[in-house]
């Protein structure tokens, strides 16, 4: 039981819904580690949204609105942190949502596909086969969801298939707390921000964006730009943190 009043209560609470949840098997003891990773960032990043992300966050939405066939690729880690909040973004903007997994074995899809269902998220459920250029399972898709997206959203990405669909000329939009990850090099647009604070921020943009606001946001996505922000805001943080260290 993690008590609310603990300072750092929302970090505790994911950190525990990712062991629950590594322990049934939906996160792959791989995505234990990378949620560590994940929370090294954070604390880096100072555990808030911040103005670059927040940009990017309202892009991704306009780009999702703006998309003829947007898709949300779900991962172990996604389910397990965020099925409620990919339902709300979902709603928002009626993509399609489809489980694919690195760590690809069928009990662990029908296992994270259930858990997506229960939490009210339509699931793409089609014959999936060898449709991405990738020696992994990760190629496995169904023709109807990622294969055909134009606008796909793939939080907590690995580096290849990332790649892959860029390279096949689609829009690829990642949430990663890393902003040297390749991932985050590789895609179209990252959001520099931890994903359950990041899937709200792009479901309220859906929700409010202006058709003028969201062409200017478009017009201004650069992925090189957003990442040197991010980082040059991780600098920044750090820098106050001395600063309040030599004051103390
Ligand atoms: O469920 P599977 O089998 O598809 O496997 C999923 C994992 C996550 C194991 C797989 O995609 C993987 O190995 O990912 P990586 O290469 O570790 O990359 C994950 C990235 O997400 C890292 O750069 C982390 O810093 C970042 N990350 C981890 N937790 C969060 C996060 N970013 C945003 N929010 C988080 N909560």
């Amino acid at each position: 039981m993690i008590p609310k009043d603990h300072p750092r209560y929302a970090s505790l609470v994911r950190r525990e819904k990712i062991a629950e949840a590594a322990k049934k098997g939906t996160v792959a003891m791989e995505g234990v580690g990378s949620h560590g990773r994940g929370e090294a960032f954070d604390y880096l990043i100072g555990e808030k949204t911040t103005k670059s992300a927040l940009t990017a966050e309202k892009t991704a939405a306009a780009l999702f609105l703006k998309a003829e066939r947007p898709v949300i690729s779900v991962n172990g880690n996604t389910a397990a942190l965020a099925a409620d909040l990919i339902r709300d973004l979902q709603k928002a903007t009626n993509a399609a949502v489809e489980v694919n997994l690195f760590h690809r074995t069928e009990e662990r899809i029908k296992n994270i596909t259930k858990l997506m269902e229960d939490s009210g998220v339509v699931v793409v459920k089609d014959e999936v086969s060898r449709l991405l250029p990738l020696s992994h399972d990760r190629a496995l898709c169904t023709r109807e969801g990622i294969y055909s997206a134009d606008v796909i959203l793939v939080p907590l990405e690995d580096g290849d298939r990332c790649e892959a669909l860029v390279k096949m000329g689609k829009t690829v939009i990642t949430i990663d707390l890393n902003p040297l990850s390749r991932t985050a090099k590789n895609a179209s647009l990252t959001i520099v921000d931890e994903l359950t604070r990041a899937l709200p921020n792009i479901t309220n943009a859906a929700k409010t964006l202006r058709e003028d606001e969201a062409k200017e946001l478009i017009s201004g996505c650069n992925n090189k730009k957003t990442l040197d922000d991010a980082i040059k805001e991780i600098m920044e943080n750090l820098s106050d943190a001395v600063d309040r260290e030599i004051q103390t």
